[in-house]
Order: C-alpha cells, then structure tokens, then sequence
C-alpha cells in the first residue's frame, strides 16, 4: 500500500522533467479557440502552420486524495495577435483545492479569475513562488521572449476543470502594449458563459 520515495530531476532551463509519466503538447490547432484574435489564429495557422504553444511534464503522481502530484510546464515565448502564448486555464474540479507555482525561468505572468469574474494577474520569473488560492481558476502566459518555465504542486483530488474556462473564458485578457504586458478586457466575456 506504500508508494516507493524517489525523485526527478528538473532541468530549470527546458522544464524537462525525469522521469516523467506523460508529456502534454498543445499547439495552436488544439487550442486555438482560447486567444481572443480568431483572425490572428487563422493567420498563423494558413500561413506558418501549426505552432507548439506548451507542455507539460508530469511526475509519476497518482491523481488521488493524500497525493501532491507535481508537473512543470514550458510556455513557448509568443503572440497570437497581441495576446501572449498562454495555458488553457482552468478551475479545480473541488474548488477548494489551492496550487503552488514557483518560476524556474524565464518570464510570465499568472493570471487567476474568480467565479465572480474578478481578475488578478501576479508577475512570475525564476525564483517566485506564486499562490493560486481554492477557487480561482488559473492559467500562465509567457510575456518574455525565451520560454517560460514553472514548476507546480496541487492536490491529487483537486480535478481539472476545463469545460468552465472553456465555456466563459477569462474576462480580461494579457496583451502586449508598447511592449509590456497589460490586462485587457475580454469584449466578448460574459459572466455565466457564452464567451465564445
Ligand atoms: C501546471 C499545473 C497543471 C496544468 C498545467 C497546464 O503544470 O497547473 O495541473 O495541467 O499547468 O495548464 P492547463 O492544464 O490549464 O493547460
Ligand atoms: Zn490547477
């Protein structure tokens, strides 16, 4: 009934993780539908192909009650129109269920949104550990121009929730403005769905 100890090796750098149990890709194809510049998409999509946005790495953790599975995710630097290259997001499954981020390189930000629509967005580089309390859903963007790694540990029954990010959205959005990012609001969110 003992689960062995061991342990992985991170590599801060490529976020490569060793051993890991499963490497998730998502490209543009995927998960297009989540940038708010549909034309910008479509633009990149007919004219430089497809386009690798994220993945992530994760130990070999079971996804149970008592586990703290941990991963970490490599954000590819990018825009898709002005919005940065970012995570599909998502709430827990028990929306009581905290996560802890802690930046290993690069530059990002982490964006979080509450079931009442409030946004807060908290500025990650190497070395920062960032706290994503029970109830906020939360994705990562990478607002430098190397990738962006981060390592994260949460509870192994907190449950990914996407179909609610998928539905709603987030109400703002992280654009580049003069260079820098900013929050911008989302013109198609509304609050209970039909983002898009
Ligand atoms: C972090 C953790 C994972 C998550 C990943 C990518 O590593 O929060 O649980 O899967 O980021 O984010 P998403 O699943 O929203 O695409
Ligand atoms: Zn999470």
């Amino acid at each position: 009934m003992f689960m062995e100890p061991f342990a992985c090796e991170v590599e801060p750098q490529t976020g490569i993780l060793r051993p890991s149990q499963q490497v998730i890709r998502r490209t543009l194809r995927n998960i297009g539908g989540i940038f708010l510049d549909q034309e910008a998409v479509q633009q990149i999509l007919s004219t430089e192909g497809d386009r690798l946005i994220y993945e992530v790495y994760a130990a070999d953790v079971p996804e149970s009650e008592g586990h703290l599975p941990y991963s970490t995710t490599v954000i590819y630097p990018g825009r898709v129109g002005d919005e940065y290259h970012m995570t599909k997001g998502h709430y827990h499954m028990k929306r009581n269920r905290a996560e802890v981020y802690l930046g290993l390189s690069g530059e990002g930000c982490l964006i979080l949104q509450n079931e009442a629509g409030e946004v807060r967005a908290v500025a990650m580089r190497a070395g920062v550990a960032a706290y994503v309390p029970p109830g906020w859903a939360h994705r990562t963007a990478n607002t430098g121009d190397v990738p962006f790694v981060f390592f994260a540990v949460y509870p192994g029954d907190a449950g990914h929730d996407y179909g609610t990010i998928e539905i709603e959205g987030f109400a703002k959005a992280l654009v580049a403005r003069n260079g820098r990012p900013v929050l911008m609001k989302n013109p198609h969110w509304r609050q209970g769905g039909g983002a898009r």
